[in-house]
């Protein structure tokens, strides 16, 4: 049924591309330590393909070096002289050191000659099927490239091998008709060089799939989230569906494909397809914790073989199971030679998330792609999220000990199930209410501070037909909750909390101007009972480099220990303990996907209960054991207002230390970031708009 669903691929006379170079395994590390991206993984797949008498079918190819100037469209002239330099003599006694300064980066003697190849090979195949020579090819490359930008390598890549080659086909190559190109990355991890390549270029369609895991799941940056569409005239052509956790398989791919994607696709009507063909989302992968089979690879890339006449490119990325990713590659050099493939049933439907992040991505993007507007079709079998549990575990999914012949026969879950997508942009909730029987409010997602209230009666009211959609406190909470939701305190903020609007995304949900990832906001959602502003003996710093939130640049801290030299503003909002609780774990990333029913759940016990506030009252400060190695573990007590008790969050006082010794960065914040403060500072009348941009300068610029 599905692959009737799929357009019908060129099967005759394919000539399908394969270039395999030893060359390439030349890159390894310097010492033979071990290490994920290996020579081997090249090695292992062009095994299989011979073993299967796959290469043999092909058109062999080999891999040739990129000249400088073809790199230079995508990287800085420094850059490209360090990558051809590095395994020169010249630094051999610095190797080691400058790959340090790379985030996942090694060289060895080899490095140079491999990555020149690596994106020389992927503009040889790309030039062969831009011009016709063959139908498609397959590169099999490293280093891999996605992650390379701009003026640095990382995340194992060096140069960025698809960039250079869509940069090629667009700017050396107009005989050759390629106007429009799709990038489909499907990685398990974001494509952050590529999106960053062609975030103004509509000439490049980039589209990435890859676990997202609210922001934390490398390359960590927040930029991976589907908020970033592109900018200028590139509007539109950046997309980005984040995964919230692992254990995303074939139906979730297949349904990211078939909702997304292809209705994207079809209307952008592309020239040519470059893949960024990681095998890191396969079932067994150490590092991506996904479960592509073989047959789902092979279904995703027979859905795109009805575009752009077939022509498409795949580039090896990542992948570093080396069954899984043989069996991978086999799985799409068949589907390219045009061998039948039989698309079994589904063993499992999406998860109940994956609909949630489909409907987001399609809401960011429906104006510029009116096609996504449509509701999603009825109906729905779903499938629960991991727990928990899992998800602080280990990231795998049956990862390990995977048997071969399981690998090669696993069928894909292709039966399309469609879902309800009222029901994923709605609630029927069957959320258990305290015992206060507050009527509820339910949010769409975490993306949208739309949220609908449900009255009490509603309770029960579960339509299986349906995504269960919402926030979810789990019966232990409830009694905690309930106590704490009738003392007040005062939290008191010296970040970017002290503009009142992105505070309240921490209470209802969503997010405003300047933050690239929705919060998802407090289970009681009623405003403050008061504001005030203050000013506190705390130094204030700018510390880390970085958030998923804001981007590059520091965040505001608050030095723990009371200095009367100090003046720090503080902006105070009159919550409930329960609220501040909430607070807190949106702070320390502790919103969960809940195990049942892929709602958001929170954690079962308050951080600060009554006896964390005894505590505190005595000791002016708490640094949480549980999280004590998150950002804001430390809670301060800074006195009372109205006999309440004034909190605020923080970092502990052996992450001052750090700061001083520069084992931590203290980083300026960005621009967004310290625009949000100002606002803040501004509108509550605090400072003038020069006063406000001094005072976050002065705290930024001055050492601890
Ligand atoms: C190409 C690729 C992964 C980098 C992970 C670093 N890179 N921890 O898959
Ligand atoms: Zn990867």
């Amino acid at each position: 049924m599905a692959a009737a669903a799929a357009r019908v691929p060129p099967v005759a006379a394919a000539r399908v591309g394969l270039l395999y170079d030893e060359r390439m395994c030349a890159h390894a590390t310097p010492d033979g330590e071990e290490h994920p991206e290996n020579p081997e993984r090249l090695r292992a797949i062009w095994r299989k393909l011979n073993a299967e008498g796959i290469a043999s079918r092909c058109v062999a190819l080999k891999a040739k070096e990129a000249e400088d100037k073809y790199i230079a469209s995508v990287h800085s002239k420094n850059h490209i002289k360090l990558m051809r330099e590095i395994s020169s003599k010249k630094y051999d006694s610095s190797r080691n050191k400058i790959a340090r300064k790379f985030n996942s980066i090694y060289f060895n003697k080899g490095s140079s000659e491999s990555a020149l190849l690596a994106a020389g090979s992927v503009i040889e195949v790309a030039e062969k099927v831009a011009a016709g020579e063959l139908s498609s090819a397959i590169a099999l490359v490293r280093p891999p490239g996605h992650h390379a930008e701009h003026d640095k390598a990382m995340g194992f890549c060096l140069f960025n091998n698809v960039a250079v080659a869509a940069n090629y086909l667009l700017n050396e190559r107009p005989d050759l008709g390629i106007k429009k190109i799709l990038i489909v990355d499907w990685d398990v991890h974001h494509g952050n060089g590529t999106q960053k390549m062609f975030y103004n270029d509509p000439r490049v369609l980039f589209f990435s799939v890859h676990r997202f895991d609210y922001g934390s799941f490398y390359p960590a940056q927040g930029d991976a989230s589907h908020c970033f569409i592109g900018e200028e005239a590139g509007n539109g052509y950046n997309i980005n569906v984040p995964w919230e956790h692992g254990r995303c398989g074939d139906a979730d791919y297949i349904a990211a494909w078939d909702h997304v994607l292809l209705p994207v696709v079809e209307a952008y009507d592309p020239d040519i397809i470059l893949v960024s063909a990681g095998f890191d989302a396969a079932l067994g992968d150490p590092l991506g914790g996904c479960c592509i089979t073989p047959n789902g690879y092979a279904l995703l890339l027979t859905k795109l073989l009805g575009f752009a006449q077939g022509r498409i490119v795949m580039a090896l990325e990542g992948g570093y199971n080396l069954r899984s990713i043989a069996y991978s590659v086999f799985a799409c050099a068949k589907v390219l030679l045009g061998d039948k493939f039989t698309f079994n049933s589904p063993e499992m439907p999406p998860f109940e998330s994956t609909w949630r992040v489909i409907q987001a991505v399609r809401n960011e993007l429906k104006t510029c792609w009116p096609v996504l507007s449509s509701k999603l079709p009825k109906n729905v079998t779903l499938r629960i999220g991991p727990s928990p549990n899992d998800l602080y575990a280990s990231s795998g999914c049956e990862s390990d000990g995977e048997d071969v012949n399981e690998l090669s026969g696993a069928v894909s879950s292709v039966n399309i199930i469609q879902v309800a997508d009222d029901a994923v942009s709605e609630r029927l909730s069957k959320m258990k209410l305290d015992e206060d029987n507050h009527a509820m409010k339910a949010t769409s997602s975490c993306s949208t501070a739309e949220q609908q209230q449900h009255p009490t009666d509603s309770v029960g009211a579960h339509n299986d037909a349906s995504v269960v959609v919402s926030k979810r406190i789990s019966d232990l909470s409830v009694t905690w909750r309930s106590v704490l939701s009738r003392t007040y305190v005062w939290y008191s903020s010296f970040g970017s909390n002290m503009w009142k609007p992105r505070f309240m995304c921490y209470i209802q949900g969503g997010k405003v101007e300047g933050m690239s990832i929705p919060c998802c906001g407090s289970r009681d959602t009623s405003s403050p009972r008061g504001t005030m502003w203050k000013t506190v003996p705390h130094r204030l710093l700018f510390g880390r480099s970085s958030t998923p939130c804001w981007g590059t640049g520091g965040v505001a801290f608050l030095n723990p220990e009371i200095n009367y030299n100090e003046k720090s503003y503080v902006f105070m909002y009159k919550i409930t303990l329960e609220q501040f609780n909430d607070v807190l774990f949106q702070e320390n990333r502790l919103v969960l996907e809940s195990s049942k029913d892929g709602n958001i759940e929170y954690p079962d016990s308050p951080l600060i209960g009554s006896s964390e506030m005894e505590f505190m009252s005595t000791n002016k400060a708490l640094h949480l054991e549980p999280i004590k190695d998150s950002w804001y573990s430390n809670v301060l007590y800074l006195g009372k207002e109205d006999d309440l008790p004034i909190l605020s969050m923080t970092c502990p006082s052996s992450d001052i230390e750090r700061y001083k010794s520069g084992e931590l960065p203290l980083s300026p914040p960005s621009k967004t970031y310290a625009a949000t403060l100002i606002k803040g500072l501004v509108e509550g009348n605090q400072l003038d708009e020069a006063e406000a941009a001094s005072y976050i300068n002065v705290a930024a610029a001055r050492g601890l």
